[in-house]
């Protein structure tokens, strides 16, 4: 009760040391590392994958990869010649998207998981979850990019994410551990999301003007917090905190398993220009 009270009275975010089992942690770190090697350069486009506002990612590749499991490269990892600049390993950004869905051993924490329900159900944040989409973000040493300052609210109206983040991995100021805004959930608006455009491809579609965002990022200007972290804690993130994570500039990886969850109809809306759809084969799936 007391994480809980925790949770809604101050940042939006909550950290929940030690959800997984070391086993546990460590089976889905093999596994990654297992899915690392797996990754067939000969069938891949060598997409990359940019958290900037182009429209990089608006390939087949990426744009099919909701029911599937995917990989996308660090930008710096592919060269002017179209070769990788070091090992397929060490060039992998994050691996997704429907790895709760495929994977027998993310299944099993994210769908098939009692305690992961009994949380689901304590928070009373949705009344029918739905998982949408998972990822393995590597963070690979030296190389692996920084995530920029975002919030993860865009699929629904109204807006009901909620990210689960799984430390693999001891989390540092030097590998790229998370960091929050404290309290920017309830002062920044959600300015823009990611979308499918009309012509082909994806992009942001703003949804506030950008003199508006300014005006917003003024008020919410302060002081962020390093959620440091040991392998096996779970950090839930609310849809609308801002959150980001540096550059990897450290000898040691920084691998995280992360999924999130939304509230489903009638009790909010699904936007038909989310870049990620369900598919009739793979709707998203029911959490509890
Ligand atoms: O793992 C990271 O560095 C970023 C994760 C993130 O931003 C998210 O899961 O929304």
């Amino acid at each position: 009760m007391w994480l809980f009270l925790f949770w809604l009275s101050c940042s939006r975010y909550l950290q929940i040391p030690a959800f997984l089992t070391p086993d546990e942690t460590n089976g889905l770190l093999t596994r990654s590392k297992q899915l690392l090697e797996d990754l067939n350069l000969d069938e891949h486009p060598l997409t990359k994958f940019t958290t900037g506002d182009k429209n990089h990612v608006g390939d087949d590749y990426f744009l099919g990869s909701g029911d599937k499991v995917r990989y996308f490269l660090e930008e710096d990892a592919v060269d002017a010649n179209g070769n990788l600049t070091r090992e397929k390993h060490k060039s992998v950004n994050k691996i997704g998207h429907a790895l709760h869905e495929l994977d027998p051993s993310f299944r099993k924490v994210t769908l098939e998981n009692d305690r992961l329900q009994a949380l689901v159900r304590d928070l009373k944040f949705h009344q029918d979850p739905v998982a949408l989409q998972s990822m393995i973000i590597t963070k690979q040493t030296h190389i692996g990019g920084e995530v920029p300052e975002h919030n993860d609210s865009c699929y629904t109206s109204p807006p009901t994410a909620l990210g689960f983040w799984i430390a693999l991995e001891k989390c540092t100021p030097q590998n790229g551990a998370l960091s929050f805004l404290p309290g920017s959930h309830k002062t920044t608006p959600i300015a823009k999301r990611f979308v499918r455009l009309p012509g082909g491809g994806t992009g942001f579609e703003r949804l506030i003007s950008p003199q508006d965002e300014a005006k917003a990022g003024e008020s919410c200007k302060g002081e962020y917090i390093m959620a440091e972290c040991e392998p096996g804690d779970l950090v839930l993130i609310h849809g609308s905190v801002l959150h980001k994570s540096e550059r990897n500039t450290s000898p040691h990886t920084r691998f995280a398993y992360t999924f999130h969850m939304i509230e489903s109809a009638p009790y909010a809306i699904y936007d038909e220009k989310n870049w990620l759809q369900p598919t009739a084969s793979m709707p998203f799936s029911r959490v509890l």
